[in-house]
């Protein structure tokens, strides 16, 4: 039995990794699950490309056939995107069944972050992470990506965390797990299409080069676990803070009202704040996951330059 069986790396992701080349991991629930046909495809495309951009090599990582597939060609990306919601939506307690079964699974952060350390990638971008949800008191609805930051060791860069979710309680949660919360030129933690929520973060770092020194700090002190560093989402293509917070009440509405819940309550307030919005909060998810990723490979790029010790 080996790991091999379940983990398959594509060549340039294996060549990187060896030379010890920085490399950025991406999700692809974002992609199957998160933005519609065919705005994924081309969102997936750019993030890779602004990985690329900044001196990195990109590792978008998803279930196929039954392995874990880090490093995906643009025909998988294809793939992924026109299949959408017909893809099952794969955190950690869905890939023993999907590996064993020979399956497909789009990875959210929690899987995602785990094919990355399988890998030996440390850094990743996505959009935003999922968090405790508004009404967890009742519905005890809290993502598997916060337990996954808690023990695995990769840093996920991302927009702070939607207004779907509880941000006040999500932030108490990573703070009961030990979970840094660092806000990238900003005090203040991000509320996904916008760049203020009204809450702070652990503490403020200006540079990819600070970022580094923290995550070395970190592991090498054998501090196991992620960190969420928080990008904000530029000023000049931020949406309306009103206008999300409007459609993220009626869209919440509806979910009650249709009993939706469980795995499928993300993709469907995603949906409906984009269909409520009229697709402005759609091109903000877009704009802030490329910015993502270019401060990933920034971060990848510094990062690799203290493991090879220069
Ligand atoms: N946030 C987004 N878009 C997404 C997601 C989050 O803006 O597509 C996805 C991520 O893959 C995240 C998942 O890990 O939703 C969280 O789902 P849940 O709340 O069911 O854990
Ligand atoms: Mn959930």
């Amino acid at each position: 039995m080996s790991i091999q069986k379940y983990l398959q790396l594509s060549p340039s992701v294996r060549e990187a990794l060896a030379a010890q080349q920085p490399v950025v991991a991406l999700e692809s629930t974002i992609i199957a699950h998160g933005m519609p046909y065919p705005q994924n495809l081309e969102t997936a495309l750019r993030m890779e490309n602004a990985v690329r951009e900044s001196g990195a090599i990109p590792a978008t990582i998803a279930i196929l056939g039954g392995k874990i597939r880090v490093g995906l060609d643009a025909a998988d990306l294809e793939y992924l995107a026109k299949t959408g919601h017909q893809i099952p939506k794969a955190s950690r307690r869905d890939l023993p069944f999907l590996l064993s079964q020979g399956a497909n699974g789009a990875t959210t952060v929690a899987s995602t972050m785990i094919g990355a350390d399988l890998a030996g990638i440390q850094i990743f971008a996505t959009g935003g992470i999922g968090g405790v949800h508004r009404g967890a008191a009742q519905s005890m609805d809290i993502s598997a990506d916060l337990q996954e930051l808690a023990r695995t060791s990769v840093a996920v860069v991302c927009a702070g965390a939607k207004s779907i979710l509880d941000i006040g309680l999500t932030l108490e949660y990573l703070e009961t797990q030990g979970v840094p919360v660092l806000g990238y030129q900003t005090n203040e933690f991000p509320a996904f299409y916008t760049r203020n929520s009204g809450f702070g973060v652990d503490y403020r770092v200006d540079t990819p080069e600070i970022l580094a020194e923290m995550l070395e700090a970190k592991w090498v002190t054998g501090l196991q676990g992620g960190v969420v560093i928080a990008n904000p989402i530029p000023e000049q293509v931020a949406a309306d803070g009103l206008a999300i917070e409007h459609a993220t009440t009626l869209a919440l509405q509806e979910a009650d009202e249709q009993g939706i819940r469980g795995k499928a309550i993300t993709p469907f307030l995603l949906a409906r704040i984009a269909a409520l919005t009229g697709g402005k909060s759609l091109g903000a998810n877009i704009e802030l996951a490329l910015n993502n990723a270019r401060l990933a490979a920034q971060l990848a790029v510094c990062y690799s330059r203290r493991v090879q010790g220069h």
